[in-house]
């Protein structure tokens, strides 16, 4: 692989991980509060986090790459109110999407197709995250006022579910 490439994807699996941790104390956060489906929330993005870093391991090593994991930050904590952690949270996602466009640019310029292949599912899946996360602010914006619709709320969140990635390497 283009050396640029494949170390753009291994700093990338670090974010991701980065990604995981960021949700986990977001979660953490919302437990504190007592918004149990807020929490579940995060912690189901947490798991599919790391879904995306382990998705990017595997890639690099079916393609003869040394993986090289590198030490996770420390995640912010969420000061504020609950609306924090979602606007913090997209802000995050915007962060990450222009990462990956970073990484597909790269492989664009070496000619990689494959691995502009492999990160069009990335591309895809930052964009429903984004989405998420926005309708999630849109939605604690709305509601998160009154406290009935906030535990209604919070309900709905309570049934969110982890699902494997539809991506298989
Ligand atoms: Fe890995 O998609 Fe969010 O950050």
């Amino acid at each position: 692989m283009d050396k640029k490439v494949s170390g753009l994807i291994n700093s990338q699996v670090n974010k991701e991980f980065y990604s995981a941790y960021l949700y986990f104390e977001f979660a953490n956060f919302y437990q504190e509060c007592g918004l149990d489906g807020f929490y579940n929330w995060f912690y189901v993005q947490a798991q599919e986090e790391m879904d995306h870093a382990l998705l990017m391991v595997k890639y690099l090593q079916n393609n003869g790459e040394k993986v090289v994991f590198e030490a996770i930050g420390k995640p912010e904590t969420p000061a504020g109110d609950n609306l924090q952690p979602l606007k913090a949270a997209l802000a995050h996602e915007k962060y990450i999407t222009g990462e990956i466009n970073e990484i597909y640019a790269a492989a664009n310029t070496a000619k990689d197709f494959r691995t502009m292949q492999f990160l069009d599912w990335f591309v895809k899946e930052q964009g429903e995250e984004e989405k998420n996360a926005s309708d999630l602010i849109r939605k604690m914006e709305l509601f998160g006022g009154d406290v009935r619709s906030l535990y209604l709320l919070d309900a709905e969140l309570k049934t969110r579910v982890y699902a494997a990635p539809s991506l298989i390497l």
